[in-house]
């Protein structure tokens, strides 16, 4: 699938602020700094799109996006990282809130996205965070990004372990190579067309 346009919808910092829409939902989750925003840019091809920044914890809202590809619509959720050790705990503390009940009650979120990082071993916040959607029975795919930094052999070691340890589909993604951009867009549109949104 092509993407034909992209456009930032808003900000909001909970649910209750954010509008229903009725049109498909992803959400990215994951280590800050793990390219979530990123991501957002690349496969849009709009590099100011999402702002990303090399400091961890540069998304602190929910930002929704609405994308409009050649065959389907849909909406990205920008969420805030986790991990990020700067926040006071009760900032952590409540946007954890706020992430749990964006994530049980968003009536079109179809699918979360959760990210990790292929110089790292997975984190004990990452294995946390997937048993949390596996109980809660939210749909996830895995994405093991920043593929620049290793080899294909590596990539695909590091797949093989991710799709055993959590049971997801698992993509490789890079931002820096658009080569990854159309494998991600066309899993997305089949979990599009499996997981109606209905009125
Ligand atoms: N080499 C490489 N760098 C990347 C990639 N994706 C993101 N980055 C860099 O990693 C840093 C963090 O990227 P962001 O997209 O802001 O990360 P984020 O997950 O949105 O972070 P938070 O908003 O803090 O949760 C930036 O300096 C990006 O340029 C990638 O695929 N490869
Ligand atoms: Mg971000």
């Amino acid at each position: 699938m092509k993407i034909k346009k992209a456009k930032f919808l808003l900000s909001s910092p909970n649910l209750k602020q954010c509008l229903e829409i009725n049109l498909p939902e992803f959400a990215l989750l994951g280590r800050s700094n793990v390219g979530k925003s990123s991501f957002i840019n690349t496969i849009t091809n709009m590099s100011k799109l999402a702002k990303t920044s090399n400091t961890p914890g540069k998304t602190r809202l929910i930002n929704l996006f609405q994308i409009e590809g050649e065959k389907a619509d849909f909406i990205l959720a920008d969420l805030p990282g986790y991990g990020y050790a700067k926040v006071s705990k009760t900032e952590a503390q409540a946007w954890q809130k706020n992430l749990e009940e964006y994530l049980l009650k968003r009536k079109n979120l179809i699918c979360a996205i959760q990210f990790t990082d292929c110089r790292h071993d997975i984190q004990k916040n990452d294995i946390l965070m997937h048993e949390w959607l596996q109980f809660n029975n939210i749909k996830t795919i895995n994405i093991l990004n920043k593929c620049d930094y290793i080899s294909r052999n590596d990539i695909s070691r590091k797949i093989s372990e991710i799709e055993k340890k959590f049971q997801n589909k698992t993509l490789a993604f890079s931002s820096k190579d658009k080569f990854y951009v159309d494998k991600v867009l066309d899993e997305l549109f089949l979990i599009i067309n499996d997981n109606p949104v209905s009125a």
